[in-house]
């Protein structure tokens, strides 16, 4: 089975841990987990995506800002720039898109287009848009526009 490794990064606080174990386990919790794997069924086959803190090779990376926390959205270009220098296969979430007290608003989020990268409002809460990060990843690592995956 084919295993690859990711990295979800961003500011405290912002859901990564959330990210992984909503995607892992479906449950909606931040509870520390061993289990970082996340087994998609594609038409391409079962792929796994790996997700830790740090990995020596780096197939693609989450780049994660709140909704909610001006700050994080601000800290992007310092994450872009230290994981742009081990790949290029990387996107931009802006998780907690639930709250509706949102504070970085959809039409100040520009980050991505001078990165040229994909961004997602997402969230871990309500699982909005959840897959799209992960398809976009998986796209990128096979270089196949064709990949589908199901959930
Ligand atoms: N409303 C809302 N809250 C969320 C969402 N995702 C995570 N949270 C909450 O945000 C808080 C932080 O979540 P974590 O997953 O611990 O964040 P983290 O990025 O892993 O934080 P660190 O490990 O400290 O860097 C928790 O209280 C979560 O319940 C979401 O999509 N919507
Ligand atoms: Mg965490």
């Amino acid at each position: 089975m084919d295993q690859y490794n990711f990295v979800v990064c961003g500011n405290e606080n912002v859901g990564k841990t959330t990210l992984i174990n909503r995607m892992t386990t479906g449950c909606f919790t931040n509870n520390y987990s061993e289990n970082n794997i996340i087994p998609l069924n594609t038409n391409k086959g079962v792929i796994n995506m790996n997700f830790a803190d740090r990995h020596n090779n780096v197939d693609g990376v989450i780049i994660m800002f709140s909704c909610t926390d001006i700050s994080s959205y601000n800290s992007v270009s310092r994450w872009f720039e230290m994981y742009s220098k081990l790949t290029n296969n990387i996107v931009l979430c802006g998780n907690k898109c639930d709250v509706t007290e949102r504070v970085v608003l959809p039409q100040n989020i520009i980050r991505h287009l001078q990165f040229d990268i994909k961004y997602f409002d997402i969230s871990a809460k309500s699982c909005y848009n959840l897959e799209r990060p992960f398809l976009t990843l998986l796209k990128g690592l096979l270089g196949d526009d064709t990949v589908l995956i199901d959930i």
